[in-house]
Parts: C-alpha cells; structure tokens; sequence
C-alpha cells in the first residue's frame, strides 16, 4: 500500500510517498515544488506577497491551490499512483483562507478538463490570506484578551496567550478592517484544512493541532471555545470548520483528481498543522525528546501527556496527532536570517559552514540580536537587529547569527523542557552539521538529523497510514507506525564539546541581559559583555 503525505509550508508544497507492507516500509518518493521558482506568476518572495510593512505577512491562496494541482500532476507521471490507499497532510499553521458561499458547489464539482485555480477564482471573499509571518494584530489581541477576563484565561482554555498570527486576531482584524467581505465569507479555513477540502472535493473539518493555533478553540473539550468565539467576530461560530480526531477519514479524492491525473478514490484523512505533522515524522511519539525544525521559522517542541500552559506567556500547547499534546515555542528568525547573513557575505552554505566551524565558540564577546523581521519570540514588533561587543566581522557575523537563534531556543524553551538530552533536528537547515555543532554545544544535547529531512511531509503519510490502519485493526500502536521511516540518519549523531556547553552556560546570562537591554527591559549589558569576551578566548 501507498501512502501519501503532503506538506503546505510558506515556501514550497512538498509530497513523501511511502509504502508500508507488514513490516516493510520504504519511502518510495520525495519532491517539492518550490512556489516562487514554480509559479512565479503570482509573484511571492519566499512564498509571501511582497509589502512595504514589514509586519504584513500575506500570501495568495490561489497559488497553494495551484501548486496542489501542479504536485498531483507530477505524482502520477512519477509513480504508479493507483495503489494509493489514503493521503494526508500539513500546512504552515495559523494562515486563512476565507470563501465565499459558491465554494460548496464549485468544490464538487470541479471539472476534470480545467486547471483547478480557473475554477477556485470566485470562490474566496478575501484575495490574500494572512499567514503566520503576519505581526499586524496587536489590538486585536488586546481586545480579545480583554474581552474573555485576560491572559491567563485565554492560554488556560486555548493554550496559548493571544498572539498576533494566531487566526482568531486575524479574523477579528478582517471583520473590523472589511465588513462587507466578512459578511460574504461563509467559511473560514486554515491553509491545512482549504487545502484538505480541495482534495475532497467537499469543506474538510479541522482536527485540534491546527485548531489550537487559533486562539478560539478550547484545548481540553476538543471543541470551539465559545467566549474566544463570541469576542472574535458576530456570526462566527457558523463560518468555521466542525472539529474531528485527527485520524478522522474526511472523504475520498474527488473525482476531479481521479479524471484529472488517474488518481484512486484513496481517503483523503484531516490535514494538520506542519508542526504536529513534523511531531510525527521525526518519531516523537512519546514524551522526554525534542526536536528542532530549523525551517523558514525556527520550532522547538515536544510531546507532552497533560497540558502544561507556559506562564510566561511565551510558548503554545497544541493538540498533538496522537490524540494527546504538544507543547512549541516558535521563532520567525529562522532560515531568512541566516540567508539574510549569507547573502550579505556573498557566501555560498558550504562557505558559511567552514566559517562557521573556523571562528570561535563565544565569539570573542560578540552578541547579536538577530531581529531582522519582526520577531515572536521574543516579541519585537519594529525589525532591528542589535549588536554587543567587538566590532564584527564577515565570519563573526556568521557566528553571531547562529549562537544567537540557539541561545535563544535554549532560553526560551526553558518552560517547556528544563533539561534537554537529545534532540531530533529537521527543517530545511538541519544538513548543515556545523549549525548542529553549535545546537548540541548550546543545549549540552546529543542531536539527530533525520533519514527523511521533511518530517511534516513525513509525518503526514504516517498519519494517513495511521488512520487507514485504524479502521482495519482495533488499535495502532504510533511507534510501530514510524518504526523503519521516522529513523536519524545512520553515524549522523552530533555530540556536544563539555568545554564549549560550559562556555555557553556563562554566556546565557550575558545573552539574556543583552536581550532585555535590547528590550528596553534591561541596563546596558555592556560591562557583562566585556567579562565575558575576556575569558571566552580560552577556547
Ligand atoms: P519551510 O519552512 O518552507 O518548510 P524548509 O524547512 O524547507 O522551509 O527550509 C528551507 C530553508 O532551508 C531555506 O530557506 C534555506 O535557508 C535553508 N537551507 C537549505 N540548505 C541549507 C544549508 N546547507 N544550511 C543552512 N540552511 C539551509
Ligand atoms: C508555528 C508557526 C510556524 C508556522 C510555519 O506556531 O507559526 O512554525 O507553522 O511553518
């Protein structure tokens, strides 16, 4: 049997085929299409829409669709399709789609002879969906916070404190800003669940770890939170998804794909967010691991049984695939930070990893605050990026961008994982060995690339596996599920230099007050930094 899983992300759409058989499995196919490269046509930077402001993070749902059309077509030229028995998914999370009434219908009845995106045109009440890169929400989040008795109430039930990318402040602002649009909008999706809806030909539900990135959803029922409902926009309650189990089958493939591109009526099982997908496809289906997907936006997570809200406001809980939790602290800094860098040394990956492995841990006193977009952990709404120390360098900035993005893990993922032992890295970075150098000496844990570097795609073919397992065997242990495919890379273990830990261990405080200084929280760090840059030349 095959399995199909496809990943959404904001700079690409990516397919893992896998063929379980008893206990054989084989990743059988993994292929991207990048959005900008492939359909540039709408005209996206790293997947987004261009905008003067750099709070806006906006995105065209129409090219996600295309992309899906485009993918599915490649699929069937590639391999014998017919021999799929169901298909899963993600999506970068937080991101909506918002259609109109007609799209019940038109969804239906897609008609096989036309590209899908020709048919979708009508359908949406809003062109451009705001994404997760979005920072443009502050006051609707203070409304909503206000409006359901603060911040602790909101992350008890929801899981997370109100943030500016989470959809529920998204909607709100589309109400306030767009009347008239909301009023025509008779369904709000998340990209995982539009996109799960094309498949099936029919408006997909969403299962709880894409829902617990809205801020509207109550973590424990499993249920949309009706005061978080109520305090986002009149009428809302109608225009959003039904919440399932994630292994909920949600239809077969609509006979548009099947005519389009010879597909079988396969199960088409609930998309989730790329985050619980990647959960699964780095093999973490159990608590005492994390992992960290250094993708366009830096995660770190972990499974969790019982849900542990952070109180210091910073990280989420999300449902996980596994019916249970998850808990995630997430950095918009990521790999268009580390690009930005590259680009401004004129290197290519290979150069920024020997200078990265050729300049010294600690960096002689050098510290960056890497804030070159508007950042969510910490929040920082106005992109500058600060810097402590010496002056740098070509190769000290290379080191400073990468020692400040895993400081900064370490120190804000503390409410989630006190101590961390191993660490399971994915993401489009994590073949960069010399940046899991730097991660493993941070943390003092042993890190783990993985066989298959897209675990959401991964992951997305395990759960379809999963649940079409589901309906044949009473239970489906998770572990014999990624057993064989969510494995590390053989010899791919990086282990951590106990100098260089201490090292860091010194410098996290120093870290820390440059971040709050940075803040506007702190004084100025600088006599710290000169203590520290005198004894870090010992290494
Ligand atoms: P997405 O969030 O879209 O799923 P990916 O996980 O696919 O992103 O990661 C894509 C990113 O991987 C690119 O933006 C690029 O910066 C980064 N990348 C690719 N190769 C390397 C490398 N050798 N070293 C560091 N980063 C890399
Ligand atoms: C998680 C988050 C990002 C997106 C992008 O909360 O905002 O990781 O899922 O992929």
């Amino acid at each position: 049997m095959l399995y199909l899983g496809l990943d959404s992300s904001t700079q690409s759409l990516t397919a893992v085929v896998v063929e379980i058989d008893g206990n054989e499995r084989r990743v059988v196919l993994e292929t991207s299409v990048n959005f900008d490269e492939a359909l540039p046509h709408y005209g996206t930077r790293n997947g987004v829409l261009p905008d003067s402001d750099p709070a806006v993070g906006i995105a065209p749902p129409m090219m996600w669709a295309e992309a899906l059309d485009v993918m599915m077509g490649r699929l069937a030229k590639a391999i014998d399709v017919g021999t799929i028995a169901a298909i899963s998914g993600s999506a970068q999370q937080h991101g909506s789609v918002y259609l109109n009434a007609t799209a019940t219908q038109v969804f239906s009845a897609l008609d096989p002879a036309q590209p899908l995106v020709d048919q979708l045109r009508g359908t949406f009440s809003r062109a451009t969906s705001p994404i997760w890169m979005d920072s443009t929400t502050t006051e609707e989040c203070r409304e909503i916070t206000a409006a359901v008795g603060g911040e602790h109430q909101l992350a008890r039930h929801t899981g997370s404190r109100a943030f500016e990318r989470f959809t529920g402040s998204q909607i709100r602002r589309f109400f306030k800003h767009d009347r008239i649009g909301y009023e025509a909008t008779d369904r709000i999706h998340l990209v995982s669940s539009f996109a799960a809806s094309l498949l099936a030909g029919r408006h997909a539900p969403l299962e709880p770890g894409d829902a617990s990135g809205m801020n509207l959803m109550d973590l424990a029922a499993r249920e949309w939170w009706r005061p978080a409902v109520d305090a986002t926009a009149p009428g809302l309650m109608s225009k959003l998804p039904a919440i399932v189990e994630p292994w909920t089958c949600v239809g077969t493939l609509s006979p548009y794909w099947q005519m389009r591109h010879g597909f079988p009526a396969a199960q088409v099982i609930a998309w989730t967010g790329d985050n619980p997908s990647s959960l699964i496809g780095v093999g973490l289906a159990r608590e005492g691991r994390v992992a960290i997907s250094l993708g366009t936006s830096d995660t770190m997570f972990g499974p969790m049984t019982e849900p542990h809200v952070d109180d210091s406001g910073t990280g989420h809980v999300f449902g996980a695939p596994t019916g249970a939790y998850m808990g995630l602290t997430c950095f918009q800094n990521g790999s268009l930070a580390r690009e930005q860098i590259r680009a401004a040394q004129g290197m290519t990956w290979s150069g920024f990893s020997h200078v990265l492995a050729s300049t010294p841990p600690g960096n002689n006193g050098r510290i960056m605050l890497p804030w070159f977009a508007p950042e969510i952990t910490p929040p920082v709404s106005v992109p500058s990026v600060h810097r402590y120390g010496p002056a740098s360098d070509g190769a000290s900035e290379v080191r400073a961008v990468i020692e400040a993005q895993q400081m900064s893990m370490a120190l804000h993922s503390r409410w989630m994982a006190r101590t961390v032992d191993v660490i399971h890295a994915t993401g489009g970075a994590a073949v960069n060995r010399e940046i899991l150098q730097v991660m493993a000496d941070v943390f003092g844990a042993h890190v783990l690339q993985l066989r298959v570097g897209n675990s959401a795609a991964l992951g997305a073919a395990m759960r379809a596996a999963h649940a079409h397992l589901r309906e044949h065997h009473r239970s489906v242990d998770w572990d014999d599920v990624v057993a064989g495919l969510a494995e590390p890379l053989a010899g791919s273990r990086v282990d951590p230099n106990p100098d260089r830990h201490a090292l860091y261990r010194e410098m996290m405080p120093v870290y820390a007050a440059c971040e709050a200084h940075a803040l506007g929280r702190g004084p100025d760090p600088r006599e710290l930094v000169d203590r520290f840059a005198r004894c870090s030349v010992r290494l």
